[in-house]
């Protein structure tokens, strides 16, 4: 396996551990909201007041949370590793980020974060992309235009479309190990990628997860388990050449 491409995908289950909600362990509530009321455009239309509040909760939990053993481990794999790696999370968070800062990346690696991300925020007037870390709010002045209101979460929600897909497609059909961590396999098309990754490519397909996702019978590999756990051991064997 070894200088072969990796691409890897995570979703919020890899941050279990670090102590952030993943989006249906609570029964289908989020922080208390329904998905429909805080994450899709209609949504911020509607009472954008309420979106903000929702994010600024999750943007201030970010700044009390650390990146754990599997964050960790694809770091370490990611700075070992000779081939490309490629990985890509549906995740808002910025724990991939902070755990490459203990594990230097190598030159190979590139991180996507094809939801957008909790710690940034777009001007809707000028589609500009500002590091974000405070709170937002409807009266909030955009650095670029001086607009109250212009900003909103760098997010992807409900209905619009994922970043980073052209380069995906590209990069699919180079890949030898596709890792699927933590993600229920209910959100599209990150749910879909799996198919497309078999449909492309001769490579190995290996779900690592707390429990079967919606779509595991599309992997030839499966692993059940808390990912500090489970995911650390997994980069062993790939490091031994085991896989
Ligand atoms: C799109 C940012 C099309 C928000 C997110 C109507 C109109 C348009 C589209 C649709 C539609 N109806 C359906 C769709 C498609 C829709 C979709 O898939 N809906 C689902 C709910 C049916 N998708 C979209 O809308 C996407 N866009 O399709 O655009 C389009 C086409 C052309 C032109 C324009 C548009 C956009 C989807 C992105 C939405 N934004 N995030 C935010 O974060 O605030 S998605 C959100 O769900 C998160 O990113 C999250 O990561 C993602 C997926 O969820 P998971 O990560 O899998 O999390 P989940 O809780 O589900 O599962 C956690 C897993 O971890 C579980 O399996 C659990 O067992 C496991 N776990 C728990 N603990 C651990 C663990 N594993 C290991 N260790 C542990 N300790």
């Amino acid at each position: 396996m070894r200088n072969k491409t990796i691409i890897v995908l995570t979703g919020a289950g890899i941050s279990v551990e670090s102590g952030l909600a993943t989006f249906r362990d609570a029964g289908g509530l989020w922080c208390g909201h329904r998905i429909e009321d805080v994450a899709t455009p209609e949504a911020f239309g509607r009472d954008p007041k309420r979106v903000h509040e929702f994010y600024n909760l999750r943007r201030a939990q970010l700044k009390d949370a650390a990146p754990n053993a599997a964050h960790l481990a694809l770091a370490k794999l990611a700075a070992r590793w000779q081939g490309r790696f490629f990985l890509i999370t549906q995740n808002v968070d910025d724990l991939h980020e902070r755990a490459q800062t203990l594990h230097p990346p190598a030159i190979g690696y590139q991180l996507f974060h094809m939801h957008g991300e909790l710690n940034k925020a777009r001007c809707q007037a000028s589609e500009e992309i500002i590091d974000w870390r405070d709170d937002l709010t409807v009266a909030t002045p955009c650095p670029c235009c001086g607009k109250p209101g212009s900003l909103r979460p760098h997010i992807v929600w409900f209905g619009e479309m994922p970043l980073h897909m052209e380069f995906f497609a590209k990069i699919f059909p180079e890949c030898d190990l596709f890792m699927s961590i933590g993600t229920s396999g209910n959100v599209y098309p990150a749910a879909g990628f799996v198919r497309e990754v078999r449909a492309l490519s001769r490579s190995h397909t290996v779900e690592l997860n707390l429990e079967p996702s919606l779509v595991n019978s599309l992997f030839a590999e499966k692993i059940y388990g808390p990912a500090g756990e489970i995911v650390p051991r997994y980069v062993e064997r790939i490091l031994a050449g085991e896989v």
